[in-house]
Parts: C-alpha cells; sequence; structure tokens
C-alpha cells in the first residue's frame, strides 16, 4: 500500500491474556488468582474484587470463552487467518497454584506444552508474557504481593521452570505486562498483586494518589524491576537465542492547549507514565527524572547497593507496547473536571470515542512510537491495538467494517512509523478472538476478529464464528500489509 512496506519476516498475529479467555479456574490443579475474585462489571458501574465469592455474582475469569479447553480450534482459526505470531500468558496459578509451591503443577505444564506444540504445528511464533494481571491470591495475603520483596524469588522460580520446560518451543518472552499501568492509578491489584484498600478499586487517577499508595506502588514496581531483570538474565544462560521484552501500555498524553504550562505538563505525565518503567528495563536504570517525580509523588524508594548491578545485568532486547488511546493533558482543574476522559486526562476535542469512551487516535501510535525508537532505539512490538465494542450477531454474521476501519487506520500509523525509521518486529491485535474485557469484565466489549457466542453473563453456546475482519486480516496478512 501507498509507499508503506513491511519487512518480510514480520511477524503479524494476536494476542490474549488466560485470565481473559482460559476459564477452568479449577481445572488441573490451577490455584486462585486476583483476577478470580473479581465480578463482572459495565461501563457505568465498576467491578468488585471480593475477597470471598459473592454468591450472587459473576466472576467472568472462571469460566471465560473456555480457550483452555478449546485452544485446538482456536489456533486452527488463527492458522487460518494466517497469523505468524500468537501472544498468549502462562497463568503462574497454573504452574504454581499458590505462588510458594514446593513443586511445579505437572498438569499445568503438559497443558501450555501442548499450547505451544500447537503453535509450532501451524507455523506459529508464541510469544509469551509471563505475568499478564494475574498473581497468585495466596500471595497476596501472605505478603501483599510485589510490595514484598520475597515474591521476586518466588516470581524467578516459577520464570525459571517454564524457560526450561519450553527452552525448545518459545524464544521470544515479555516478563509483565503494561508494567506501568499502576503509576497511571490501575493495575494495583491486577498487576501489582495488592489487597485493594477499597472494593472497587480497579481504576484510579495516577496524578492524585496518596502518599501511601505511591510509596506501595514505586517499592512494588522497583521488585518487579529486579525479578525482570534476573529473568533476563537467566533466560540468556538456559537459551542464549531468547530474546526478552519489556510492555509498556502507551499513555500518549497530548498538551490540552499550547500554554506552555500545558505543554509542560503533558511532557512530564508522559514522561512519567511511561519512561519512569521504560528507562529501568532498557536502559537498566532509573531516568534522571526519578528524583524529582519521587518527591512529587511523596514516595521514597529504597535501592540497595546490589540492586543497581541486578537492574543493570538484565536489560530487555525489545520495547514492547500496548496502544489504545491518548488523552490531553492541562494544569486547570475546571477543564479537566467539564472533560473527564480515561485516567486523568481530558478529552480531546478533535478527536471521535469508542463506545466505551477510549478516544480513537491513529496518530498517536505512530507519534509514541517513534517517540520511544528515538529514545531506545531497540526493536518495537506492538503487542496490543484493537477496537472494543458490541458486535452484531445476526444469522451466523458479523459485519464490523469499524473494526476494520479501526485496524487499518492503526496499522498504516505502523507503517508510517517503519518508514519514519522505526525497527518494528511485529504487530497483535488484540484480543484477537472475543474474550472478557479487563477494565469491565464483560464479553459485549468485544475485540475480536472471531466472534465467541457468549453474553455478559456467561450464557450462550461457545461457538465461534468468523467476522468481516477475519477475513479482511486474514488477507493483509497474506499480502504482507500490501492490501492495507
Ligand atoms: C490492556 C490489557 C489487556 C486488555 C486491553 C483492553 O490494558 O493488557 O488485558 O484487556 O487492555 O482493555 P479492556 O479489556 O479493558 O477493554
Amino acid at each position: 500500500m501507498k509507499n508503506i512496506e513491511f519487512p518480510q519476516n514480520f511477524y503479524w498475529g494476536g494476542a490474549t491474556a488466560a485470565n481473559q479467555c482460559e476459564g477452568a479456574w479449577r481445572q488441573d490443579g490451577k490455584g486462585e488468582s486476583c483476577a478470580d475474585h473479581y465480578t463482572t462489571g459495565t461501563k457505568e458501574k465498576p467491578r468488585r474484587f471480593t475477597p470471598a465469592f459473592d454468591k450472587n455474582a459473576k466472576y467472568p475469569s472462571h469460566y471465560a470463552i473456555d480457550h483452555y479447553n478449546r485452544y485446538k480450534e482456536d489456533i486452527k482459526l488463527f492458522a487460518e487467518m494466517g497469523f505468524k505470531i500468537y501472544r498468549l500468558s502462562i497463568n503462574w496459578t497454573r504452574i504454581f497454584p499458590n505462588g510458594d509451591d514446593e513443586c511445579p503443577n505437572q498438569k499445568g505444564l503438559d497443558h501450555y506444552r501442548n499450547v505451544f506444540k500447537t503453535c509450532r504445528k501451524y507455523n506459529i511464533e508464541p510469544l509469551v508474557t509471563m505475568s499478564h494481571y494475574e498473581f497468585p491470591y495466596h500471595l497476596t495475603k501472605k505478603w501483599n504481593g510485589w510490595e514484598d520483596r520475597r515474591t521476586i524469588d518466588c516470581f524467578v522460580k516459577y520464570t525459571t521452570t517454564i524457560m526450561k520446560e519450553y527452552k525448545d518451543l518459545v524464544k521470544y518472552w515479555l516478563t509483565f505486562n503494561e508494567i506501568n499501568t499502576p503509576l497511571m492509578g490501575a493495575g494495583i491489584t491486577m498487576s501489582l498483586g495488592m489487597m485493594p484498600e477499597q472494593e472497587q478499586w480497579l481504576y484510579g487517577n495516577g496524578n492524585n494518589m496518596s502518599a501511601q499508595t505511591a510509596n506501595k506502588i514505586v517499592k512494588g514496581l522497583h521488585n518487579q524491576f529486579l525479578a525482570s531483570a534476573k529473568t533476563v538474565k537467566i533466560g540468556r544462560q538456559i537459551n542464549p537465542n531468547f530474546k526478552f521484552g519489556c510492555m509498556i501500555a502507551s499513555n500518549v498524553v497530548y498538551p490540552y492547549t499550547c500554554k506552555p504550562e500545558d505543554v509542560m505538563e503533558a511532557w512530564k505525565q508522559q514522561q512519567r507514565t511511561n519512561y519512569y518503567c521504560g528507562d529501568v528495563m532498557v536502559r537498566g536504570k532509573y531516568a534522571p527524572f526519578t528524583k524529582d517525580y519521587l518527591k512529587d509523588l511523596g514516595a521514597t524508594l529504597e535501592i540497595k547497593p546490589e540492586d543497581s548491578e541486578v537492574l543493570k545485568n538484565g536489560t530487555v532486547d525489545f520495547y514492547s507496547l500496548s496502544y489504545y488511546m491518548s488523552g490531553c493533558a492541562t494544569t486547570d482543574k475546571s477543564i479537566l473536571e467539564k472533560n473527564k476522559n480515561v485516567f486523568s486526562t481530558a478529552k480531546n476535542p478533535y478527536l471521535k470515542a469508542s463506545e466505551w469512551g477510549w478516544q480513537i487516535d491513529p496518530q498517536g501510535l505512530r507519534y509514541y512510537i517513534d517517540e520511544t525508537y528515538n529514545r531506545y532505539t531497540i526493536p518495537i512490538f506492538i503487542a496490543e491495538n484493537g477496537l472494543g465494542t458490541t458486535d452484531e450477531f445476526i444469522n451466523g454474521e458479523i459485519h464490523d467494517p469499524y473494526r476494520i476501519d479501526f485496524l487499518r487506520q492503526h496499522i498504516l500509523a505502523v507503517g508510517q512509523a517503519i518508514k519514519d525509521g522505526a525497527v518494528i518486529l511485529g504487530y497483535t491485535v488484540w484480543g484477537c478472538i472475543d474474550i472478557v474485557s479487563a477494565s469491565t469484565g464483560e464479553m459485549s466489549k468485544r475485540y475480536g476478529l472471531i466472534y465467541v457466542d457468549m453474553d455478559d453473563l456467561g450464557n450462550g453456546t461457545l461457538k465461534r464464528y468468523r467476522k468481516d475482519s477475519f477475513y479482511w486480516y486474514k488477507k493483509l496478512i497474506e499480502t504482507n500489509g500490501e492490501s492495507l
């Protein structure tokens, strides 16, 4: 397409996360994860975290789309689309049900071996996220998750086990999904495994957290950085061909106006929410702005002398990212209140939003890739991008031109970034098959190219159907982007 060329070996594919698609939460010895304690919510009504299960509530991770038992059928459909890569996560609690068990669960190990073998059968490269929004609940209760340094050893034991086990089947690894979301006030339980302070503590405000919360977050993140770096170092000994990536949720923040205060605010937010994590994982050390950032947060961070060595010796090979939307920063509180957007940003008057209020901005993806690639000059991987929206299912058919349009525009932006000089390894459509939404727990927020017959309450045949976007993406892969 129009002067845009994708590299010959570009990895086209799709992405999922275990807790959002596998279901089978009690099967084959799986333990409880934090994700298993989140109820279904809606756009208006946040998901609830209940330490004890509420008989009257639905917990979508318990059943999801039953990918655990249907992975063969699903991967076959991915192969039909021509996927070169499938990004999936291993559920820690299938391997070590409590997180701190002596021995791994053989049935869990066997399961993922079969999944990877199925991928290989179709020449699909697995891209494995080691921790994607699920954390052993036992360790949440015992140590408040990543707040405790002892969690590092448990994680490293888990990652060492899976890297040894699958050393000939998996080459690409991501240590933590969207590691930076807690800095935006999200994922404190899902990502950091910490006990929520309130039942509905899923999304907060990154600009407005208490010093106490901020302290826990920076401590938890530091422990995750160490765990990631240790994993990378051990992984390189297990198989020198392994490639490791960080995974950062792109927080693209524009100034709401050209007032210098707004420009500065946007710059600050973008630096802090993205590069605080990115710099440690790519460069092996904290960014120069860290001191100032911690001061603003009211947080202190204890870095032991040996930590710096660990971080330096475990930097990643590539930078993977998720991208869905952009937002605007302003120092004018009244604008923020009137024009409230997702997280702590204001709405951009030039952009339209999805049904769930996420503002659609393909240029933001190009902007973020260019900015990040020129900062780090290591390969980029687009690990998540897609449109979550309702679909109409009529007589077994799903016509989704809006999704095709979204994907076309964003993939075009990726192509433009390649033209701008960025090295990009691949692109995986988020939720290539309809799965449960992470933020709301709904099924009706659908990202898939494959429709799954299931509603928000878990009712349905679970049958899979190809959407129009399925055929569109198949053609795109066949032509290596030419048909764009
Ligand atoms: C990212 C997560 C995914 C995913 C996606 C879409 O933050 O890594 O797990 O779910 O966002 O979000 P949602 O499902 O809330 O629409």
